[in-house]
């Protein structure tokens, strides 16, 4: 026997609510930003804090891999620079944590729910840093990536994300430059240093084609995010994008992109590539990359143990206000 299904009703605004969405929707379509204290629907602030949360988780995980490196930098300059590198990691964090702040969730709530496994991170972090050549790897290939994903979310609609963008940008730009700078070191050392660059190149590319997103068909979020303007290039687009801007880097330092369909297309004026393995992508998104296990056990422990720090802030800021408000009412007395 068939089923009979109905259309859901649509939902009914009231004529006061249906001006503050018109209202909100020309703001968009102008390209004015949407600030915290401004009225948004709901479904606009629920995507905003899941993507910045998980931009902001992403940030926060994506120091542990090259965390890992530190000890073991061949030069104190290297170590010096990634140092620094893994600190505006951080820095990026807590930006974006900020910027989701704003929408009313708190940090707590967010840390929950990613260590809960709630909340997603960039699949990119899942794979293992095997060899120093993954390090510098990451910053031409992961933060070339992230920039090229980044630089259009400087015009999202929501204004505290879009202003955090400008500085992540900057910053993300100087990590693709030393990484880059990093593999070429190598590329141009010995044939030993030269493959080790390339076993990287090989591991890495394809996981950071995946950080773009599903195939535009296939990703059940970009309409919307496009039409409220937090999406600005689809992720086929920043994809082609990335290729397009990547190649002429490899080729220059003598390393080959393990793609077999991969060649120039006169007629896109792009490159045609292969496609990336999509079950692998679900698979780590579901939380089974090589080392997820691992991430989120590391950032559980780095939470509980820094417990005691969070306690001795809020009993000092506490105090601070305590002693704040005695002297503004001996003051007015
Ligand atoms: N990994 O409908 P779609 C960095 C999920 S950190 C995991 O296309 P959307 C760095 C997606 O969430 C850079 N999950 O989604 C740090 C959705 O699931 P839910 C991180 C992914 O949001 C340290 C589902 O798949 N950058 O640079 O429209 C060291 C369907 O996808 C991924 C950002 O976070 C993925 N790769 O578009 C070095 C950028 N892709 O949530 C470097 C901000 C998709 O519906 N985020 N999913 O359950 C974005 O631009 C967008 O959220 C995405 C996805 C393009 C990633």
């Amino acid at each position: 026997m068939q089923r009979m299904t109905t259309a859901p009703a649509p939902i009914e605004l009231s004529a006061e609510d249906r001006a503050r969405v018109d209202a909100f929707e020309a703001r968009v379509a102008d390209d004015q930003f949407i600030e915290p204290k401004d009225w948004m629907p709901d479904a606009y602030r629920k995507t905003l804090v899941r993507q910045i949360s998980q931009h902001a988780h992403s940030e926060y995980v994506g120091m542990l891999p090259e965390g890992n490196w530190i000890t073991r930098a061949p030069t104190l300059r290297r170590k010096d620079i990634l140092l620094a590198k893994v600190q505006d990691e951080a820095g990026h964090a807590l930006y974006l944590y900020c910027a989701a702040e704003t929408l009313g969730t708190s940090r707590d709530q967010m840390t929950e729910a990613l260590l809960s496994g709630k909340a997603k991170y960039s699949t990119i972090f899942n794979y293992p840093t095997l060899t120093w050549a993954d390090i510098g790897t990451i910053g031409w290939l992961v933060d070339g990536a992230a920039i090229m994903n980044q630089v259009p979310l400087q015009r999202a609609s929501f204004g505290p994300y879009a202003r955090a963008m400008v500085r992540v940008c900057k910053e993300e730009s100087f990590h693709q430059r030393q990484g880059y700078e990093s593999i070429m070191a190598l590329a141009q050392g010995t044939a030993e240093q030269k493959a080790m660059a390339q076993d990287a190149l090989d591991r890495w590319w394809w996981p950071v084609l995946m950080m773009f997103g599903p195939p535009d068909d296939k990703s059940p979020n970009s309409e919307q995010s496009m039409r409220w303007r937090i999406k600005r290039e689809s992720n086929d687009t920043l994809r082609q994008k990335f290729v397009d801007a990547t190649i002429p880097q490899a080729e220059a330092i003598g390393l080959h992109v393990p793609d077999p369909a991969l060649r120039w297309n006169e007629a896109k004026n792009g490159y045609d590539f292969g496609t990336p393995d999509w079950e692998e992508f679900y698979a780590v998104v579901r939380g089974e990359g090589p080392t997820a296990t691992e991430r989120i056990s590391e950032r559980r422990a780095a939470w509980e143990d820094g417990a005691w720090v969070r306690d001795a802030a809020m009993a000092h800021a506490e105090k601070h206000a305590a002693l704040t408000n005695t002297a503004s009412t001996a003051k007015v007395a």
